[in-house]
């Protein structure tokens, strides 16, 4: 192991931030020559990861992730944990803006010392959110932090990574957003262990109290995630910031159930194991990719089997063979691309 990757490691350890904030860069970056470092890195922590309830929260923009995540992080700290925040959010890359405001909804938990708010990365690039994800959780953990929710939109492949990262998956809706059983069965997410209904004051109170019995019946016939634990749906106000220890106290009783069941050691066990055969996926394909020899061919075979001139799996099979021919001569270190 690399003298950096040790010292950084360790000062990580420490609860240093800024060597935390440095860490989650490293392994945010999408340079190669970084990866090995990262990779280094998450090997150093990895005895030191795991120790904290992690959280997912998900919901469409604007139904008050953000203002939530602040209320209940205020509500957490003050019970004496510490907290991190990592939001995953691709549109936030684009949406210039949106940065700053996750951070100014968040401003009294970025500003506590017992809590650490980490934006998005900024950046067109796409792949790696989980891994980066993943890979920041741990460092998050390694640093103390004992409680580490992710914030992420409630769209596809976003939210289903983020579920499968996390312990408790949270979905947050709006008052009204369950008033037909087409829109419960649009918004109800099918990993969801936990429905908040989010904004229940004012005039939205009355809709919040139905929506939220529209899916506590609807959550029942999700299937069980857990054995231990049935998912269920509570209301709540961020901005009044109340019923917000309530959840919290769910969120406990929920982190007992699986640990006590010994659910939640197996799901990480599977998820760890998941995450393997993901990076190993990952690399594979971009090998595959960038192999001269399919390079080559593979305009035209995509061609043919759009065609239908050529069925797709003979077609897989005779790229598959150029790869593997490519791979024995040693021609996968392609030029670069011009
Ligand atoms: N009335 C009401 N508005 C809220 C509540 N929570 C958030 N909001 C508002 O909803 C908007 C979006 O909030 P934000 O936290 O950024 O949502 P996100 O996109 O899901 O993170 C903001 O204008 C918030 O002030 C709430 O409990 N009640
Ligand atoms: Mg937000």
């Amino acid at each position: 192991m690399t003298d950096t990757a040790t010292e950084l490691a360790s000062q990580v350890r420490t609860g240093d931030r800024r060597a935390l904030a440095q860490a989650i860069t490293l392994v945010e970056s999408m340079r190669a020559d970084h990866r090995a470092g990262a990779a280094e890195l998450i090997d150093a922590v990895l005895p030191f990861a795991g120790r904290s309830i992690r959280i997912g929260i998900s919901g469409a923009p604007g139904v008050g992730k953000s203002t939530f995540i602040e209320a209940l992080g205020l509500h957490v700290i003050s019970l004496g944990h510490k907290l991190a925040v990592l939001t995953v959010d691709p549109s936030s890359a684009t949406s210039g803006g949106s940065i700053l405001g996750d951070k100014t909804r968040m401003g009294e938990l970025a500003r506590s010392h017992h809590a650490y708010v980490r934006p998005s990365p900024g950046g067109e690039h796409q792949g790696g959110v989980a891994r980066r994800t993943r890979e920041a959780i741990m460092l998050c953990e390694a640093a103390g932090f004992d409680v580490v929710i992710v914030e992420t939109i409630g769209v596809g492949q976003n939210e289903i990574e983020v579920a499968d990262m996390v312990d408790l998956f949270v979905l947050m809706v709006n008052p009204g957003s369950g008033d037909d059983l087409q829109g419960i069965k649009r918004g109800i997410s099918e990993l969801a262990d936990l429905v908040v209904v989010n904004k229940a004051d004012g005039d939205l109170a009355p809709a919040a109290g139905r929506t939220r019995s529209d899916y506590s019946d609807a959550v029942k016939l999700l299937h069980p995630r857990w054995r231990a634990w049935v998912p269920i749906a509570v209301s709540c106000s961020s901005l009044e910031r109340t019923g917000i220890a309530e959840v919290w106290d769910i969120i406990e009783q929920f982190s007992a159930a699986v640990r006590g069941s010994g659910e939640l050691q197996s799901r990480r066990r599977a998820q760890s194991l998941a995450w393997m055969w993901s990076e190993i996926r990952e690399e594979l394909l971009s090998d595959f990719r960038s192999n001269v020899a399919v390079r080559g061919d593979l305009g035209e075979v995509e061609r043919a089997v759009a065609d239908g001139r050529l069925a797709p799996i003979d077609a897989a099979r005779r790229l598959l063979d150029l790869f593997e021919r490519g791979e024995q001569r040693g021609l996968t270190q392609s030029p670069p691309v011009t």
